[in-house]
């Protein structure tokens, strides 16, 4: 069973007091990810934190938390800022009420490839994002990849917009999602990650929308059939620090936590583009109908509209333009 949200506040609340008492290298670093062991993302931050301990020989160490333990992303990125969690590992999309940029690359149809979105997150454009989020109390070390999120659902192969019209769809706990679903003629219902098996089990919900691993193991594949390849959004996944807990380090452990991170990162794609193969293959094999044969056109058109809603700031257009001109 998952905390609920007043055991994760006392949480939030007593840790940094606990921290207080007990300083870091004392206790370990907490870290937290909402997928479980072996998935992409929990093995990179695991990596990180072997780096981390190897150049501090064994003085700071990582306790990564996964599995969705210490609760939902919304949840677990509260109490980072708190100093509750000392890392976090989320989706940028939870990020997107807190700071406007993270809603960039969270945007339908704005990376052309894997390159393409590789590129801009390596580069200037995804610099301008991380270093953004410090003025809400996290430190931006990482993007990880996400992959290309589809929807799937227990009714129906969708092959166009208006196949999706009255389907109620579980999206991410973000305003945009949130319209991208609503502009399709569909019913967005905001949810967090861990209740949607059960959603779509007793049929709250008709579907979701997410990558390939993702759908594997959550297991909403068991219940979701029908998994059709729009590839509408790429927004990656992010590694961030508390800002409480970096202005508790020195200047030279803070290096080595940036460094590892960075070198976490090619370590993350092998693992991804290896496990985004045999999840679509394991979905096949496992009978799900994958719908290649749709109109990737008329979801972008569709969609469309979002962009001017949510991108309204000289800066994000200027970030917008900037991974528009790094095709
Ligand atoms: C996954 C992502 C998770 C979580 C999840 C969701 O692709 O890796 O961090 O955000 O999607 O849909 O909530």
């Amino acid at each position: 069973m998952r905390p609920s949200r007043r055991a994760l506040i006392t949480t939030a609340l007593a840790a940094p007091l606990a921290a207080c008492v007990q300083e870091i290298g004392e206790r370990p670093l907490r870290g937290a990810d909402s997928h479980p062991a072996g998935y992409p993302t929990v093995e990179a931050v695991n990596h990180f934190g072997a780096l981390i301990s190897q150049r501090t020989n064994g003085r700071l160490r990582l306790q990564n938390y996964a599995g969705g333990q210490l609760g939902e992303e919304k949840d677990t990125l509260e109490i980072t800022v708190f100093g509750g969690l000392d890392i976090n590992r989320v989706n940028l999309a939870p990020l997107n009420p807190i700071e406007p940029l993270t809603l960039v690359p969270s945007l339908p149809f704005l990376f052309q490839s894997t390159d393409h979105m590789r590129r801009s997150l390596d580069g200037a454009p995804g610099r301008t994002i991380l270093n953004s989020l410090e003025r809400h109390g996290l430190i931006g070390l990482a993007f990880y990849d996400s992959g290309e999120r589809s929807f799937y659902n227990t009714r129906g192969p969708i092959r166009t917009p208006a196949d999706m019209r009255g389907l109620k769809l579980r999206v991410q706990t973000s305003n945009l999602p949130i319209a991208m679903v609503q502009a399709l003629g569909a019913s967005p219902i905001p949810m967090s990650y861990g209740e949607v098996f059960q959603a779509l089990v007793q049929g709250v919900i008709d579907g979701a929308e997410n990558n390939w691993p993702s759908y594997q193991d959550s297991r909403h594949f068991e219940v979701a059939r029908f998994y059709s390849v729009t590839r509408h959004v790429m927004a990656p996944e992010v590694l961030v620090a508390s800002a409480r807990t970096w202005a508790k380090l020195s200047s030279s452990d803070r290096e080595i936590i940036r460094d590892a991170a960075t070198e976490s990162v090619p370590f993350m794609r092998r693992l991804w583009e290896a496990r985004e193969t045999s999840a679509r293959q394991a979905m096949i094999d496992a009978g799900v109908e994958v719908v290649e044969d749709l109109d990737r056109s008329a979801f972008q058109a569709a969609m469309a509209p979002v962009w001017d809603r949510f991108i309204t700031s000289p800066a994000q257009t200027a970030l917008v333009n900037q991974i528009r001109g790094m095709v």
